[in-house]
Parts: C-alpha cells; structure tokens; sequence
C-alpha cells in the first residue's frame, strides 16, 4: 500500500507512524508531510529514516490508498477536499468536519459498516469521546442509555507537543503559559477548547454530538464537564449512567463492556499511567447505584486510542485486515 501521513510531525502523527509500523500494515510507501519548518527532520519507519516533505496540494492530489491527516482543522479544512476529490481515502483526525451529515465519524468496532466500499473523507472522532463509546456502546445495544454524566480528567497531550513540553517546562520551574489559559503544573484548568455563549466548551460540545452521532441516537442525554489535568499521557473519566431498561445485577453491565475486545473491566485501581501505551479502554470502579444506573472511572492512552490506534483501525477495517 501507499500511504501518506499529513500532519507527521505532531504527538498523533508520530504515533501513526508507530502504530502502522506495531499492526504491521503492508506498506510499500510511506510518504510524511507536515508545515514547512519541519521539512529538515527525517522520521524512522521499520527502521529506515524517512524525509518529512513540505505539504502543499499537489502531494496530496497523488494517488494513495489513504491518507492519515493529523494537522490543525483549519489546515484539513483545506487540503482533505483537495485530496479526496482526486480519488484518495482521507482519514482525518481534526474536527473539521466530524458534524457534517455527509461525512461518516468512525469507531469501525461500533459503526465500521458505515465506510464499507468508501471514498472521501472519513472523520476520527474526539479522544475523550472514542474511549467513552467503546466502553458504553454495548450496554447501550443491551440496555438502552438515556443519560450519561461525565467528567474527565485529560491529558496535556491531548493539546499536542506544544502543550507537553509546557507541562514539562513549568514542572521545571518556567511557569509562563502559551498552550493552556492557567498553570497546568500542580493544577487543574475547567476549560478545554474555547468557552461557548451557553458557558459549556468546545470540548464537551464534542463529547455530546461526536457520542449521538456515532451510537445513531440523539434522544441520549450527555451532561459533560471536561477538565485539563497535569498528566502527560491518558484521559480518564468519572462517569454516570442511567439506562432505559434495568440492569438488576452490575455482572450484567460488565458482561456488556466485556464483549467489546478493545474493553478491559478490572478490579484493580487503574491509572492513565497504567493504560499509556497500550491500545485498550479500561474500566476501574464499576459499582450500581440502582437498577438503572451505575458509575465507572474509564481510562485510555488518548494518543493510541483516542486518535492515531482507531484511525489505522480504520484502514484496518476498509482493508479487510481486522
Ligand atoms: C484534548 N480532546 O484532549 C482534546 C483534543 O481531536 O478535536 C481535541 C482535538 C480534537 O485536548
């Protein structure tokens, strides 16, 4: 296969790059664009040193069998309708067009059958919200979820490589902020993405419309609280469900989670520092509070699962290989 990864340079960019290499997809070609400034670094592919190219239109009008964006959704905005209407597969990681009713939004383990014989561009939904539908989306088959509350607690990757290295400067004692609106070192910031009139963020709009529009469901309601916290890798999230139809007995909820392979339910503490790296959800402090609702502390490696792990399951799925 030829692929081509816009954006390559980035935390989720670099990460594609590693996880194509780790699910040993056949790629013959592999083509790494990002912005200008980055043109001198060569990044290593199984082992071999690849120059990152200069993206402009004419690289992404070339004939590829994907392209795995991961740049800023003012820059998809651009360049993804550019290389989709010259025939390619675009797999894109921003929001840029994540609400557009023409558009599919993908976790393949849940609606895969969406991008079945596809050409276009595919969206990658939000970190916080994939590792939150692969945990619920089949209590919600078996159960019927009519409300969910969550807070999260995410990770300054999610902001990207900027954001990391300001949580590690200001832990060194350079406290000045360029990335996050407060301090994130030995603090929590209330506030991802920008504040809306209604006073609820960019983030948890994401949450609430990335969650109906991928389960198909909008009578879900979604009370979300997203909050930045000074951990590097992995998001976690305190969440809140009620369902339609009784569950009686907790077993029934973990049997339901279970049957996701991506999904781990465990007894033990689970920390972002114990999910980091890996490619699975895991859920901690499953608990009933009555017949119809139960709570539950989810976490993920934002970067794997929430962003670059589902976009090359994505391929995986069109390709035929999971
Ligand atoms: C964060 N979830 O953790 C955000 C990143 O894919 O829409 C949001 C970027 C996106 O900061």
């Amino acid at each position: 296969m030829k692929i081509g990864i816009v954006g390559a340079t980035g935390e989720v960019g670099r990460m594609m790059i590693k996880v194509l290499e780790e699910y040993k997809i056949p790629i013959d070609t592999l083509k790494l664009f990002a912005s200008k400034k980055s043109t001198k670094r060569t990044l290593t592919f199984k082992g071999k040193e690849v120059q990152v190219e200069e993206l402009t239109e004419d690289s992404v009008k070339e004939k590829y069998d994907f392209l795995l964006f991961s740049v800023a959704a003012q820059i998809s905005k651009i360049f993804a309708p550019i290389a989709a209407k010259s025939g390619n597969v675009v797999i894109d990681n921003s929001s840029a067009f994540r609400m557009d009713k023409d558009i599919p939004l993908v976790v393949p383990q849940i609606n895969g059958n969406l991008v079945k014989n596809y050409k276009g561009i595919i969206a990658n939904p939000n970190c916080s919200t994939i590792q939150m539908v692969l945990s619920l989306y089949k209590v919600h088959e078996k159960f019927g979820i009519e409300e969910i509350f969550i807070s999260t607690y995410q990770a300054v990757s999610g902001a990207g490589h900027k954001a990391v290295i300001e949580l590690q400067n200001q832990l060194d004692g350079n406290n000045e902020t360029k990335v996050f609106p407060k301090q994130i070192a030995h603090n929590v910031i209330p506030l991802i993405g920008d504040l809306k009139n209604d006073n609820f963020s960019e983030e948890e709009y994401k949450i609430i419309n990335e969650t109906k529009k991928i389960l198909n469901d909008v009578t879900i309601k979604i009370y979300p609280t997203a909050v930045r916290v000074p951990v590097f890798y992995g998001h976690s999230e305190a969440i809140v469900v009620k369902t339609s139809r009784p569950f009686i007995d907790i077993s029934k909820i973990k049997k339901a989670m279970e049957e996701s392979q991506d999904v781990i339910v465990t007894e033990d503490i689970l920390t972002p520092i114990d999910a980091a790296g890996t490619d699975f959800v895991f859920v901690s402090r499953l608990r009933k509070i009555d017949n119809n609702r139960f709570s539950f502390w989810n976490v993920a490696d934002n970067i794997r699962v929430g962003a670059a792990t589902n976009a090359v399951k994505i391929l995986m799925y069109m390709v035929g290989l999971s």
